[in-house]
């Protein structure tokens, strides 16, 4: 299953030209796929050899312009919102272009909280059960909405959380704010990117700079050239490569890793998550099939060559259902029928 990602922004703060650099111009319609660059996949790749490699994705959306409904959906049906903000040409604002693209989610969102607690409101009169505590957070959320604020920043209670969910609200979702800077503030995008940089932290988001100009046309380079390019811009790493992890430490994410001959693969999974839950994202029934988990490192692995030859060796961890799956485990799970 793909990460989804929503790109939105004003007109003209580069949202579609990112969309090209991330999905290499293979996109169409406005939605592509991005292989995530993943050091330890090569590494593992290049051990086992196996038939195929197949690195985690992400789905992008780059939102239409125009469609205010359209926009909304894209960023609803998202697990991570990129917010571009302008920092080139003249009179960059990236301030008010984030602002402007908040308060549109949030009045999208409020209109949702409002039409909710028309219902609500109802159900708690006739004393229907559960009503009356939903309508304590719907109206929290409404006045947080109407202060301007998005939803992921409200803090409510654990059992509140579910009312929140419901409204599949574009304001709940992770969002990372893209400082899309100009060659001449490279390499860091300079105070620009740093106004970006301190509005994320404020609203509890992350930020990533780059300019997505400058990543389209590398992309467009062989990679040895494109490595070049970079170092002499003072550049440590490719805008692809930092929006991924700016979107998988936002959307809480964490990579584990199949390694066979027939498949060496990158799989996306919610930190956290215990082994049953993700063995369920290979396929569906492997979460009910659980029996144990078979844990390595890359390293070991690339050691060892093979999980044949680490098993043979007793080197695999035997892990159970309350196993907690790491970042960077590569993991054969033991399913039954
Ligand atoms: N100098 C510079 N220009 C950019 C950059 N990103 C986008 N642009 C230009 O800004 C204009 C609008 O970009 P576009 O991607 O269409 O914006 P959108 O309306 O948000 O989709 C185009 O002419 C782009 O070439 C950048 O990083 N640096
Ligand atoms: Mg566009």
């Amino acid at each position: 299953m793909p990460v989804n990602v929503a790109i939105v922004g004003p007109v003209g703060a580069g949202k579609t030209t990112l969309f090209n650099a991330l999905t290499s111009g293979r996109g169409a319609d406005g939605m592509g796929m991005v292989d995530v660059p993943d050091l330890r996949l090569d590494r593992l790749a290049a051990a086992v050899k196996p038939k195929k490699v197949v690195p985690a994705q992400v789905r992008v959306a780059d939102a239409p312009p125009g469609s205010r409904a359209q926009r909304v959906a894209a960023a609803r049906e998202a697990d991570v919102v990129l917010s571009v903000a302008r920092c080139f040409g003249p009179e960059p604002d990236p301030g008010h272009d984030l602002e402007e693209t908040k308060l549109d989610l949030v009045l999208a969102d409020l209109a949702s909280v409002e039409r909710r607690l028309e219902l609500v409101e109802k159900e708690a009169r006739v004393g229907k059960k559960d009503a009356a505590a939903e309508l304590e957070t719907l109206r929290a959320a409404k006045d947080h909405l109407d202060a301007g604020q998005p939803l992921r920043t409200l803090a409510v209670r654990a059992d509140a959380a579910p009312h929140l969910g419901a409204l599949f609200a574009a304001t709940l979702k992770p969002t990372v704010y893209v400082a899309n800077f100009e060659d001449s503030l490279l390499p860091g995008g300079g105070e620009p990117a740093a106004k970006v940089a301190r509005l994320a932290a404020a609203d509890e988001s992350r930020s990533v700079a780059l300019s997505a100009q400058l990543e389209l046309e590398l992309g467009e380079l062989e990679a040895t050239e494109r490595d070049e390019y970079r170092r002499t811009y003072g550049l440590v790493e490719s805008g692809l490569g930092a929006v991924a992890r700016a979107v998988w430490d936002a959307g809480g994410l964490i990579t584990y890793f199949t390694a066979g001959e027939p498949e060496v693969r990158a799989w996306p999974v919610e930190a956290g998550s215990p082994a049953p839950v993700a063995a369920g994202r290979i396929h569906s029934d492997f979460e009910k099939h659980f029996i144990r988990a078979e844990v390595t490192s890359v390293d070991e692995l690339v050691e060892a060559g093979s999980m044949e030859a680490l098993r043979a060796a007793g080197r695999l961890r035997v892990e159970g259902r309350e196993y907690v799956v790491k970042d960077g485990d590569v993991v054969f799970f033991r399913i039954g029928r």
